[in-house]
């Protein structure tokens, strides 16, 4: 795996030190495929008798399907069976894991099955560099691993991303920008090599690549005089540009497209709807096995904000939920968590349990856009735990719901992979959670500490720094759910009133009064019938409402006292404060890992800390002065705010 283009880069969570256990036995690979051979290449010598690990694929086991592994241990020999290839290197991955702990004793057989068949990384990277996004959209990582200066890299920092996935079990990945520029359409056609090139080297992990592609393809690329998904020639024109995707790769997964938002075009421009247009794709890659990702993110960017009666929470269920049953059975509909974008802290989307003839997918993002962007450390385990776990319906929780787990990555071409060398932990729980969405998110950073930074590393001074960060960072920013008070454009740092008086539709109605959107049924915008019982309720009532999320569904008065006792006002500074405050607690936390990390990681580690400490504070000051000024009510505790 070294080139040259590998020199220097972290190895993430598969140093060779991780492999420690194994490379001290000898072991047994049986077994034919390509999957197969990856896995004896990471072995390295392997044995026939006597073997200490063996690791088989048979027909023997029943209902492990293409993905699942059986271990266990039994007379001083550890036994990893897989019904397929795929299911060994996922087996072999997670004795990796177990280090040790997968040599001592006897262990009783354990079945691993994955709780999503797709679990999948989209990638925001651009072919051409965006005049306004970068290399990447959102990306905070440095460059594109797949494109420099609009073409493709060299490929051998996709094979090493490929291996770090499948240690986690990401079984998929979309690598370009949902928003598909004019370079990027062309993957699809005259560019297809590309996509063939990074299949390629994926392939052998076990990963398949999919493509987002433009809505107006047919035009775009085919001079077709419309995209009208029910006009016949447009029809054949996907279905023949499908058909040479697969002639070219032909485990290829499929599209993922947005449509009619932010811009970007799709049926509403033909007064079709969004079956219509998720369909004719669906059409042309059922015959190859291929499935459309069709994005649930549309609204109306251009609203004009001093109507009140429209609400953008509300705009993916308005959409969609009247489609159900009408989409194909190999077109997924891709939902963000929440009902706005990706926020630090939001209700679940109600579309998840909206559309029970509808598969759905659920979308994560783990490029901290709105959380801290790789300069905070923000560990997101947590917050994904709560969403997954989340008992959307009576009978089901938000993972029960959601047929695959989707993730916008935060990788880039730096060294440590992800710029902030903590936000691996990040990308390392997105894999474990799609494959178990119970795991204990606390349990998934100590596989991450253990594999990344080694057993010796002052652990609890990680888990004193990470395990509450997503809470931390909650409470120096937005309150109460309240959401998007981010500078414009950008997305980083306070500007309270930065979206207040733009057509983006993320208002926080902050007056000399109160604070909060009105989203009930009795005199807001409605959105919480949206819910199934009990949470419709739960969201319309001011006294049930959550604390974390009041500000989301009602607008109060500063005066008015959360379940926890405080005023919405006093909570407000009191969080802010703390809230940097403990950014102070984090730096000198890290301090304890010196000399047990690199030194190029503590140093990029610090730096990023002190922007932490910085940023907090900048926080700290405009939220509390902001509100201070509005409300005109001093703190209690009698501290500064200007
Ligand atoms: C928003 C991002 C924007 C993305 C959009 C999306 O700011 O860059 O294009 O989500 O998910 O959060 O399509």
């Amino acid at each position: 795996m070294s080139t040259d283009e590998l020199a220097g880069v972290h190895p993430a969570w598969l140093p060779p030190a991780a492999f420690r256990a194994i490379a001290a036995r000898r072991v047994a690979v049986h077994g034919t495929g390509t999957l197969v051979d990856t896995v004896r290449a990471e072995v390295g010598a392997t044995v026939d008798e006597d073997a200490e690990l063996v690791l088989r694929v048979t027909g023997e086991v029943g209902a492990l399907g293409e993905e699942g592994f059986e271990l266990y241990r039994r007379d001083g020999v550890t036994v990893v069976l897989a019904g397929a290839p795929a299911g060994l290197l996922y087996g072999f991955f997670h004795v990796v894991r177990l280090g040790e702990a997968a040599f001592t004793g006897e262990r009783p057989v354990e079945r691993h099955l994955p709780a999503m068949r797709r679990r999948m990384l989209d990638h925001w990277d651009n072919v051409a560099v965006n005049p306004v996004m970068g290399q990447v959209e959102r990306g905070y990582s440095g460059g594109s691993i797949f494109w420099r200066d609009g073409a493709q890299c060299d490929l051998a920092r996709v094979r090493a991303y490929g291996r770090l996935l499948a240690a986690t079990g990401v079984n998929a990945i979309t690598i370009n920008n949902v928003n598909v520029q004019a370079a990027a359409a062309r993957l699809l056609t005259d560019r297809l090599g590309e996509v063939a090139a990074v299949a390629g080297v994926l392939r052998p992990y076990g990963i398949r690549v999919h493509l987002s592609v433009n809505f107006a393809a047919p035009v775009m690329l085919g001079g077709l005089p419309t995209a009208d998904p029910l006009d016949e020639g447009v029809r054949a024109w996907w279905a023949e540009t499908t058909r040479r995707v697969y002639e070219a790769i032909p485990d290829f997964g499929g599209y993922v497209v947005k449509a009619d938002s932010e811009g970007q075009p799709g049926p509403f421009g033909y007064g079709r709807d969004h079956a219509d247009g998720a369909n004719v794709l669906a059409d042309a890659l059922a015959p190859f096995g291929g499935v459309v990702h069709w994005r649930a993110f549309v609204y109306n960017h251009r609203q004009d904000w001093r109507d009140r009666s429209t609400d953008r929470a509300r705009a993916a269920y308005d959409h969609f939920a009247p489609l159900d049953g009408k989409f194909r059975d190999n077109a997924i509909l891709q939902v963000k968590y929440g009902p706005i974008d990706f926020q630090t802290r939001e209700p679940i989307s109600p579309v998840i349990a909206a559309m029970p003839a509808t598969n759905v997918a659920v979308e994560l993002q783990v490029t901290q856009e709105y959380t801290g962007q790789q300069r905070h450390a923000c560990y997101l385990g947590p917050m994904w735990s709560e969403v997954l776990g989340f008992p959307l319906t009576p009978d089901r929780d938000v993972a029960g719901l959601a047929k695959e787990l989707i993730a916008v990555s935060n990788v880039g071409d730096d060294r440590f992979w992800t710029g902030h060398p903590l936000a691996q932990a990040n990308l390392y729980a997105f894999g474990r959670f799609a494959w178990d969405p119970s795991l204990d998110p606390l349990s998934i950073l100590d596989e991450w500490i253990d594999l990344a930074l080694g057993p010796d590393v002052d652990r609890a001074a990680l888990h004193a720094i990470l395990d509450d960060s997503w809470r931390t960072y909650e409470s120096y920013t937005a309150p109460l759910g309240v959401g998007f008070m981010v500078r414009p454009g950008h997305h980083y740092g306070p500007d309270v009133d930065g979206y207040e008086y733009t057509p983006w539709g993320t208002y926080h109605f902050a007056d000399r009064d109160g604070v909060g959107v009105d989203r009930t049924r009795a005199t807001g915008t409605g959105f919480t019938g949206q819910y199934p019982r009990p949470w419709s309720d739960v969201y319309e009532s001011l006294e049930r409402c959550p604390d974390e999320l009041l500000l989301f569904f009602h607008h109060v008065p500063y005066g008015h006292v959360l379940h926890s006792g405080s005023t919405v006002i006093q909570h407000i500074y009191d969080t802010h404060f703390a809230g940097a405050e403990r950014t102070v607690e984090m730096r000198r936390l890290w301090e304890r890992l010196a000399g047990q990390v690199d030194a190029d990681l503590d140093a990029r580690v610090r730096e990023r800390l002190d922007e932490q400490v910085r940023s907090a504070a900048e926080w700290r000051d405009q939220i509390n002065t902001y509100f201070y000024r509005k409300s005109g009510v001093p703190d209690e505790k009698g501290r500064t705010i200007y």
